[in-house]
């Protein structure tokens, strides 16, 4: 990468994105997509297929993307059950999000989150060079730092959260909540996306693993001192609004338009999670059908969720819950000539999205609890100046810490919810214009540059540790 020219960026993460046409619906991908699109470097993780247990090669395979070189690996069929969907999807995912309820503990699940770690870092050390910065990605590699270490990795280690960190009454129902902070002590730098995240973090680590903080940013604790730090994640803002003014654009949006009658459209766009708080904002949606009548005929719902981690029974659950209401509202208000939501439930290609999202006056961002939420800041970057929508944003996600002249709103409340939509949808021009104003402003300032290259940064002045 041009990091300076002498060290190369290796990147971890669960799943490597497809450098050639990044369509993938996940934030992780998007983000990262970003931040190597203009360096050089490597990108190790899961090439999304199962091996059976033995036999079969975890070899990486090294495919080329211009500068970036990605180095993908197959899971175990072992792994791909106890630490893909077991561990990180049954358990981290869940009790991050400050869902307990939906959290299962098994001796397996942490076992094999352990052992898949383990040979993780396995193939990943015959990569690493000594001078390599390695930026290890999100919830599924916690421990990764600690198993390289264990192989004498002495680099530089920083890792990036991109869930929320939740507070210590609730991280401690986890029974393994120990050992995971002393693993993440393993790495130089924790970067988390929120001040909120960082202090539940920084008070977990006082309160409960006798650690201290040692300077602003620096905190002390099983013998070994880490910088932890808040890194917003963002988006290629100027990249984004200028494919939702592209002629392609233009042409999709004057299409929608003519296909919807002119009517005014409400969009969703979320990854089918019961984080994002989907069946409540089908419920708000349908009560502001009812509370104010003159919607009916004249707005629509576009919601696109596609499908994730369908092999994890809550997410059956919410794909159900969600089928069913968008038929019940249809089937209650519609009629021949207008349909009050659309449900897609598939990825769409990013330039659709930027079209789609330019071409509707209100963005529903509301879920229940988010790392950041990257939709929020596309919505803000497709709208044109003359002519902006308005985002609807939940309090509960990370985006509102800073995209606070968005119309915050609390999930739970439906009919706040439904209310937001009202004075949304009725929102003067003037008005509109001076929200979208100093949300565009703040969105194009903490891009997704301005978030890998200030980790880099910090990355980059820690000296490089020896091996533990
Ligand atoms: P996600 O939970 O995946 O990411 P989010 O930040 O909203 O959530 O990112 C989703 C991305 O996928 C967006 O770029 C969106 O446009 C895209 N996407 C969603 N649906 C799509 C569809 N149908 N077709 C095409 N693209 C689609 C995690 C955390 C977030 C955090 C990100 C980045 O949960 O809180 O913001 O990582 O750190």
């Amino acid at each position: 990468m041009g990091c300076d020219g002498v060290t190369r960026l290796v990147v971890v993460s669960n799943r490597v994105g497809d450098l050639d046409k990044m369509e993938a619906a996940g934030g992780l991908a998007v983000a990262l997509g970003a931040a190597l699109k203009d360096t050089t470097g490597l990108w190790f993780g899961w090439d999304g297929t199962v091996v059976e247990n033995n036999g079969d090669s975890l070899a990486p395979k090294l495919t080329r993307f211009n500068s970036v070189t990605t180095a993908t690996i197959p899971l175990r069929r072992s792994d791909y059950k106890n630490y893909y969907l077991g561990y990180s999807n049954r358990v981290i995912w869940p009790t991050f999000h400050y869902r307990l309820d939906l959290a299962t503990h098994r001796a397996a699940f942490i076992d094999g989150y352990k052992q898949a770690n383990a040979r993780i870092a396995d193939q990943l050390v015959k990569l690493v060079s000594p001078r390599d910065l390695v930026w290890v990605h999100d919830y599924h590699l916690i421990p990764l730092a600690a198993e390289l270490r264990r192989r004498n990795i002495d680099n530089r280690i920083g890792f990036f959260l991109h869930i929320p960190f939740p507070p210590p009454d609730i991280f401690l129902a986890n029974p393994d909540h120990a050992w995971l902070i002393e693993t993440l002590f393993s790495f130089d730098v924790i970067g988390f996306q929120t001040t909120s995240d960082l202090e539940n973090f920084r008070r977990y680590v006082r309160e409960h693993a006798k650690g201290r903080l040692e300077s602003e940013d620096r905190l002390c604790a099983f013998g070994r001192s880490v910088i932890a730090r808040t890194f917003p994640v963002g988006i290629d803002a100027d990249f984004f609004h200028h494919m939702a003014h592209s002629p392609e654009a233009h042409g999709q949006i004057r299409r929608l338009r003519q296909r919807t009658l002119n009517r005014k459209q409400i969009i969703g766009v979320d990854r089918l999670d019961y984080t994002k708080g989907l069946p409540d904002r089908l419920r708000a949606f349908r009560r502001l059908l009812e509370l104010y009548p003159e919607n009916i005929k004249t707005v629509s719902l576009n919601q696109i969720a596609p499908p994730t981690r369908e092999e994890v029974t809550a997410y059956v659950a919410i794909r159900k819950e969600l089928e069913g209401l968008s038929g019940e509202i249809n089937g209650e208000f519609g009629d021949f000539d207008w349909t009050p939501v659309r449900y897609i439930h598939r990825a769409v290609s990013r330039d659709t999205l930027a079209a789609l999202f330019r071409g509707s006056a209100v963005g529903l961002v509301v879920p229940l609890r988010d790392g950041m939420n990257l939709v929020a800041k596309e919505y803000v970057a497709a709208q044109s100046e003359a002519d902006p929508g308005v985002l609807i944003l939940s309090r509960f996600a990370g985006a509102a810490e800073d995209l606070q002249e968005a119309l915050i709103v609390n999930p739970y409340d439906r009919d706040g919810v439904t209310n937001a939509m009202q004075r949304a949808l009725n929102m003067s021009l003037e008005e509109r214009r001076e929200r979208h104003r100093a949300l565009f402003k703040r969105v194009c300032k903490r891009d997704a540059k301005h978030w890998y290259e200030s980790f880099l940064a910090a990355l980059k002045s820690c000296s490089p540790k020896r091996a533990a």
